[in-house]
């Protein structure tokens, strides 16, 4: 798996500045709820931990070094009741950001209250001062700005489970990524023979080896959706969410993707020739095979007209940045 030139900040913006102070809460079904300040957080026993972070896009971060407060630690504290059986986890955000797992998740992978990473304070850009980490399952698992654990009888989904379809298991090693929506063959006939998938929520969206040339699919939310070997000749995916899409190989000649979500997105072989990657964002997304600069490399075909604009070739990868500045001709900062 591939890693960012650096560690990208995923998900929503961070939470205004405040004069409260930060503190966790451990309410639900335990025997007496408690709060903790943050300095009272710090004074108790830190460990310390390797952890592999794998976003759901496809990025990973080996080994990064967390420390901060086992949760089963502060679980004891408050005496979990027997009927618990789920860990709701709720961010200090303007969305109150959620995720939850399942309570023998939580104990056996070792959930961390985490307060710092490599060495330093955990940054508030990466949900610092306390974020969860949860070793062994996908990074939006691992809730940023944690402000509140409850402990439920019956589990409560999370903001992106709930909304976009992300996969509730999060294993990486069992590819549980996203659900797809549940549209039936005929419908799917339909939409690919209309070619309009303007504003349509089509997570997972099957359409390899399609002919859609000039496919309106303004502000799509096309996560994990299949382009592959797709003719996609002068589409508009303007404002789309294509988050993990597989376009390998799909044929983007003239199109339009200005503004799009590209993270994770796969464009291997794509031909490029024309479009407009203006204000995509494209952290994790990939353009050549890993074996690049091989000669049996898949890459996209990029000519003089293919737009990009420098900030977002800032969110690449290092193999894939070097590939495009090199493929546009111009450097990178
Ligand atoms: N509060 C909060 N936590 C969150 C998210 C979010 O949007 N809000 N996004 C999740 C997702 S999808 C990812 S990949 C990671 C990103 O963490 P990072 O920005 O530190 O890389 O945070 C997770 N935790
Ligand atoms: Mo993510």
């Amino acid at each position: 798996m591939a890693a960012p030139a650096r560690w990208p900040i995923v998900g929503e913006r961070l939470p205004a500045a405040s004069d409260q102070p930060w503190s966790l809460t451990i309410a639900g079904l335990v025997q007496s709820g408690r709060c903790w300040s943050l300095d009272q957080l710090q004074s108790l026993p830190q460990l310390s931990a390797t952890v592999d972070i794998h976003c759901v896009t496809r990025w990973s971060k080996p080994c990064m070094q967390w420390s901060g407060v086992l949760l089963e630690r502060l679980l004891d504290a408050v005496g979990v009741l027997p009927e618990a059986k789920f860990v709701s986890l709720i961010a200090r955000s303007a969305r109150q950001h959620s995720t939850s797992v399942p309570l023998a998740d939580a104990l056996s992978l070792g959930a961390i209250v985490a307060l710092g990473c490599q060495g330093q304070p955990l940054e508030i850009a990466h949900g610092g001062p306390i974020r969860l980490v949860m070793p062994g399952r996908y990074f939006y698992k691992s809730l940023k700005w944690l402000q509140r654990i409850e402990l439920l009888q019956h589990d409560r989904l999370g903001h992106w489970e709930a909304t976009a379809g992300y996969h509730n298991g999060a294993d990486p090693w069992a590819e549980q990524r996203y659900l797809a929506s549940d549209l039936d063959r005929r419908q799917v006939a339909q939409l690919l023979v209309s070619r309009n998938l303007a504003g349509r929520e089509l997570r997972g969206f099957d359409a390899a080896g399609h002919t859609l040339i000039g496919l309106n699919a303004r502000a799509a939310l096309l996560r994990d959706a299949n382009f592959s070997h797709t003719d996609l000749q002068r589409s508009c995916f303007d404002g789309a969410n294509l988050s993990n899409a597989h376009l390998p190989h799909a044929n983007l000649q003239g199109a339009s993707l200005v503004n799009a979500d590209l993270e994770g997105a796969d464009f291997t072989g794509a031909d490029l020739r024309g479009a407009n990657f203006n204000g995509a964002f494209l952290t994790a997304a990939t353009f050549v095979s890993p074996d690049w600069p091989a000669p049996a490399a898949h890459v996209a075909k990029i000519d003089a007209q293919t737009q990009f604009d420098s900030a977002a070739l800032q969110q690449l990868m290092p193999q894939q940045a070097e590939f495009l500045s090199r493929a546009l001709d111009r450097p990178l900062t």
